[in-house]
């Protein structure tokens, strides 16, 4: 069994054992990422490893800045403090995180198996910086069949001055949207989805160490950070379900939450997606409509 390795930066000494630490996922959670689709683990990880990894990604962004997202414009916040994209595959200390056992054991429980591991991704949102328009994983990660799971870890306290994580309730369940072009005034990306009156982005307020749990279907985003002089920094994983035989080209090796790799087909991007109509006067998300963005 091959065991993904290709690490050049120093190692994070985490601070927990282990082998000591007892988890259960409460019975709630578990119900209530069923029914709505997220679920947040307060405090999953202590202040200290949070310190740790913020520090640690400080020092990456400082000693091997990548200009993930192509921003040029000097002026722009994110071009100091570009996204690091996939730093598990060049970074233990992201690895690490990446199959954390608590981790494993809050997806296997809310998913009901040990999920695949397929993305890292630090964001530092400095002040000023613009948040990420709304949109589902599930339209990036294409996993097929099934679909898949964030996890969202605040590193800083997240509020809505400084441009926290917002979900929108109740889409959990609708099909991949077909999108529409973002507000890139706002927004550092340029796709996003329509939402018909009612379905409203909420505001998550979390604490460092809080790991917010959410299927690929949530719709969800972050409006620009408003603050002076406050990060808003996030760690994320993207994991997938693990009876997925599929998954977008992006998200290859995937891996087990060993470390281990495993073999998966490639999905594609684009073909029918979700538009809303109108049921017994309820907005309804069917699959009608055609996503050309990808269209060959
Ligand atoms: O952290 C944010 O502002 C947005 C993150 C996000 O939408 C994602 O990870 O898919």
């Amino acid at each position: 069994m091959a065991i993904f390795v290709r690490y050049n930066l120093p190692i994070l000494q985490m601070l927990i054992d282990r082998e000591a630490v007892e988890m259960t996922v409460p019975a709630t959670q578990v119900q209530e990422f069923a029914a709505q689709g997220y679920t947040i683990a307060r405090g999953l990880f202590s202040q200290e490893e949070v310190d740790q990894l913020r520090e640690h990604f400080f020092w990456v962004n400082r000693e091997h800045r990548r200009q993930s997202d192509d921003i040029t414009d000097e002026s722009d916040p994110l071009a100091l403090y570009p996204r690091v994209m996939q730093p598990h595959r060049w970074d233990e200390t992201s690895m690490q995180w990446m199959i954390d056992p608590r981790l494993n054991e809050w997806m296997a429980s809310i998913l009901g198996r040990e999920p695949y591991a397929v993305q890292t991704m630090f964001y530092f949102k400095p002040p000023g910086a613009r948040g990420q328009a709304l949109h589902q994983d599930q339209f990036y990660l294409r996993v097929d069949p099934g679909t898949c799971v964030a996890a969202w870890m605040a590193v800083d306290r997240c509020d809505e001055e400084n441009g926290c994580l917002r979900i929108v309730p109740g889409t959990h369940d609708t099909p991949v949207l077909c999108t529409v072009d973002a507000d890139t005034d706002v927004s550092f990306t340029d796709v996003t989805v329509e939402l018909p009156p009612g379905y409203d982005p909420v505001p998550l307020i979390m604490d460092p160490g809080d790991v917010l749990f959410f299927n690929g279907q949530l719709v969800h985003g972050s409006y620009p950070n408003s603050s002076a002089d406050r990060f808003r920094c996030a760690l994320i994983g993207h994991y997938i379900v693990g009876e997925a035989r599929e998954v977008a080209e992006w998200y290859h090796p995937v891996l087990r939450m060993d470390g281990s790799e495993v073999d998966l087909g490639v999905s594609e991007r684009g073909g029918p997606c979700g538009v809303w109509v109108d049921r017994d006067g309820e907005p309804v998300a069917v699959l009608e409509g055609f996503d050309k963005r990808y269209a060959s």
